[in-house]
């Protein structure tokens, strides 16, 4: 039997709630394999790690993420951690990132279902076959440019973050970018955003973008539009952005969020945070193993509905799927446990009720969403 290690950090808030889920699920596909093991162990981080230790990454943590094959997360921070305190659970979030170099968040947006398609915000003749991925770079830009703290930086009343990107940087994200686009057929257009029209950062980024993909992609479609008109587009259009979005940090991160609600709700969608050397984008081709993967929802703690017992843990569960096959290349069963959540939302062989969390209007508890997805993708391996 290969065994694989899998850590798993469920965080704060609703994170162990819904990592309670996706975990059930990685337990039945290593009690039903013939030929793998998974070994899953737990690891303090974030608000209850800052509680346990005094720091949101202890050493033991992030040791022990650099030495799995991969790595499930839930969410980190909430309220009892101030943002105005000098050691806060985001920053465990940002300096794992970095420590592990997962410079290509890949952040899927599409229906999961086509029976969510009322529960968009949007017209559904508008949501419909939205199907974007998102590719957020992930260690660069303004969360780790230079920064001064109000009262640290030269003036007295100023206080600064620096958006810096070197061309490596772009070179590689783009190439993820491209090979995703590549694993279509036919391939996906790309889209790049950008604010090329203020900043230097964008300017640079748009010109490595076309280069690479000029000398190295010549067959991929490519457009640019610039993030404020992107976001608008994004709810009056969203189909205009098929294919895959490529974009840096900050931009991905606010376009993410506002993506993530289109098919349904932002409980339901997975993200896969990569490294890889050469490339990520070797990665994404059959043959390759990233040397690190971090696999999360996209949503955060969710501090308003924390303890109730009502978060949706799709997003988990799907991004313990993404675990599977992008860095423990098993995607059969990623396939297993994706058709698994659809059949659910789809409310097939399940009994012939409706079973929705509340964020999909329903009542359904966290624990008896991942009760149904167990027990279908048990039938579905058996
Ligand atoms: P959030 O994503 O936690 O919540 C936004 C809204 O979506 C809330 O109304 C919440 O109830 C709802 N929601 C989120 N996930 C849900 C789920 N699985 N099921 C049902 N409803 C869900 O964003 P926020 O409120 O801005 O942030 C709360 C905290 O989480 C902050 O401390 C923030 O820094 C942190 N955060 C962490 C991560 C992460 O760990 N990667 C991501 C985003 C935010
Ligand atoms: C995310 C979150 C994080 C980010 C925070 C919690 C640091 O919003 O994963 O999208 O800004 O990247
Ligand atoms: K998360
Ligand atoms: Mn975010």
């Amino acid at each position: 039997k290969k065994s694989f290690r899998v850590v798993v950090l469920p965080g704060d808030g609703i994170g162990p709630d819904v990592v309670a889920q996706a975990v059930r699920v990685l337990e039945v596909v290593s009690a039903t394999s013939p030929d793998i093991e998974l070994k899953l162990e737990e690891h303090l981080f974030g608000g209850c790690a800052i509680d346990a230790t005094g720091v949101p990454l202890p050493e033991s943590t992030l040791q022990a993420c650099k030495e799995a094959d991969a790595i499930l997360m839930g969410s980190v921070g909430g309220p009892k951690w101030d943002v105005n305190s000098k050691v806060r659970p985001e920053q465990g979030l940002l300096g794992l990132r970095k420590g592990l170099g997962l410079y290509a968040n890949i952040r899927p947006c599409n229906f999961a279902s086509d029976s969510l398609l009322s529960y968009s915000p949007l017209k559904a003749s508008v949501a419909q076959g939205t199907d974007i991925i998102i590719i957020r770079e992930l260690i660069g830009g303004a969360y780790f440019g230079e920064r001064k703290e109000l009262g640290q930086a030269e003036q007295p009343d100023v206080a600064y973050d620096t958006m810096i990107y070197s061309i490596p940087e772009v070179q590689r994200i783009t190439r993820v970018a491209a090979q995703i686009a590549l694993n279509a057929d036919p391939p996906l257009a790309i889209h790049s955003i950008d604010k090329a029209n203020v900043l230097a950062s964008s300017r640079l980024w748009r010109k490595v973008v076309v280069e690479t993909l000029q000398n190295e992609y010549p067959q991929l479609k490519l457009d640019h539009t610039l993030v404020d008109s992107a976001s608008m587009v994004m709810v009056a259009s969203p189909r205009k952005l098929n294919g895959v979005v490529v974009t840096e940090n900050l931009f991905g991160d606010i376009l993410s969020d506002e993506a993530s609600v289109i098919p349904g709700s932002l409980g339901l969608l997975p993200s896969a945070s990569l490294a890889g050397a050469p490339s990520v984008a070797d990665a994404l081709s059959p043959e390759f193993k990233p040397t690190h993967g971090l696999y999360e929802p996209i949503h955060g703690s969710a501090p308003d509905i924390a303890g109730k017992g009502i978060a949706n843990p799709i997003g988990t569960i799907l991004s313990a799927a993404l675990l599977l096959r992008y860095s423990l290349g098993l995607d059969k069963y990623a396939q297993a446990i994706e058709k698994a959540v659809q059949k659910v939302l789809d409310n097939q062989d399940i009994g012939g009720f409706e079973l929705r969390t509340a964020d999909l209007g329903g009542s359904a508890k966290t624990t008896e969403i991942g009760d149904k997805i167990v027990e279908v993708l048990k039938a579905s391996l058996a």
